[in-house]
């Protein structure tokens, strides 16, 4: 379980907000106050008959409306898709919200905490989900950190459910050149980096593999050197954090390859390829997390990628690094900008492990088949 006591941050500019610092606005424009006992909120205003009050953060240069209920959960897992444009992050989080909503088994519930959260999702899901289309690219200056909030339904906590809030933050493909503000703040405030990788941005796997599902799968052009890609996501974090090249980068991270669906001639039986056992053993596996991440590490060794792995150790603390295989769509599209049955595969794999991390879940051992 989570400490209660933790801080709560403004999901927008990521500063600590309290009970006593956040500011509230009446329906009327007016500020909002709370008085008498049990406190409650009334307008400054005298003569104002309007009952509906807003809570906003109470920085001047942020001033959002915060979500009801904000600084009552009991955890906050904050983190940022990173990843270059085309990498798969909007698809990724789209399967992975869907698969929160209706295959986590009934114990999780995901609901947004505010309309623009919902409908940027809605949007996405029926792009993908009811017209078999991949989501459209993420426009820069459109984007807006997805709030939601995860009850866990099989416990309880001093006699109340357990909620957690989820910021999420999926952004325009990132290039080292500019850094927005929001983004900037954002990547301060995620305790988690999600860094999502296309394997088939790898030059070499170009030629190895049915031409059709390479165009298909892939919006951007090959690389000769990804873990030059790295050092430049790595870069871009680094800007976002002033945090000069001497220092590595203080967070957790989940390595995530996206598209695992097209290496399916690479990858067989192992692990990676089969059913994710998290959910069905209600925490995490620690276990097959560890296989998954062996797995991915000797494929990139394999493909001459040792370099990548190089970044990864140089630029982050490797105990707080796990890399994850997944496939937002479970198989490869069956024809240009067209996906056929969509059986999201380890979506909720990085998810779970944040969770695992914050102590939110315990850990399980793997279970054998049949048991
Ligand atoms: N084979 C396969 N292709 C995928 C998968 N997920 C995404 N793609 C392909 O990758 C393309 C890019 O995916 P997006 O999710 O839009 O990538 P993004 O990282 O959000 O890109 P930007 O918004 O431009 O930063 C899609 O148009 C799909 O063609 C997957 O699981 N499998
Ligand atoms: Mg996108
Ligand atoms: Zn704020
Ligand atoms: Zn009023």
């Amino acid at each position: 379980m989570k400490n209660p006591l933790e801080k709560k941050i403004c999901p927008y500019c990521m500063n600590v907000i309290s009970k006593k610092s956040v500011k509230y606005f009446c329906d009327c424009g007016k500020e909002a106050v709370r008085i008498g006992f049990p406190k409650k909120l009334q307008c400054t205003d005298e003569n104002c008959t309007s009952r509906r009050y807003r809570m906003t953060c109470p920085y001047d240069a942020c001033k959002s409306e915060l979500p009801t209920g904000i600084l009552d959960y009991n955890g906050y897992l904050r983190f940022s898709l990173i990843g270059l444009s085309g990498a798969g992050k909007s698809n990724f989080l789209t399967a992975m919200i869907h698969e929160m909503r209706l295959n986590s088994t009934g114990r999780w519930v995901i609901s947004h905490m505010n309309p623009d959260t919902f409908e940027a999702y809605r949007r996405n899901e029926e792009k993908m989900f009811t017209h078999h289309e991949p989501v459209p690219a993420t426009r820069r200056g459109s984007i807006i950190p997805q709030q939601w909030s995860i009850s866990d339904t099989q416990n309880s906590f001093l006699g109340k459910m357990p909620v957690y809030s989820l910021t999420i933050f999926d952004g325009a493909g990132e290039d080292e050149k500019s850094v927005e503000p929001v983004i900037a703040n954002c990547i301060q405030g995620s305790k988690t980096l999600v860094i999502l990788f296309d394997p088939l941005s790898i030059r070499q796997l170009e030629n190895s593999m049915d031409k059709n599902i390479y165009h298909w799968s892939t919006s951007s052009n090959p690389n000769e050197y990804p873990d030059a890609m790295i050092t430049s996501l790595t870069n871009y974090i680094r800007n976002c954090l002033q945090l000069p090249p001497s220092q590595k980068i203080k967070k957790d991270v989940a390595v995530v390859f996206t598209k695992i669906d097209t290496l399916k001639k690479d990858f067989e039986n192992s692990v990676v390829m089969q059913e994710s056992p998290h959910i069905k053993a209600g925490g995490f596996v620690e276990q097959d997390s560890i296989e998954v991440d062996n797995q991915i590490r000797s494929w990139l060794k394999k493909n001459g990628q040792d370099a990548f792995l190089g970044v990864i150790n140089k630029d982050f603390y490797p105990e707080r690094v796990r890399f994850f295989g997944v496939s937002s769509i479970g198989n490869p599209p069956v024809a240009e900008r067209t996906f056929g049955v969509i059986t999201p595969h380890r979506v909720l794999d990085p998810l779970m492990w944040m969770m695992y991390r914050e102590n939110i879940i315990p850990e399980k051992t793997k279970q054998l088949e049949g048991k």
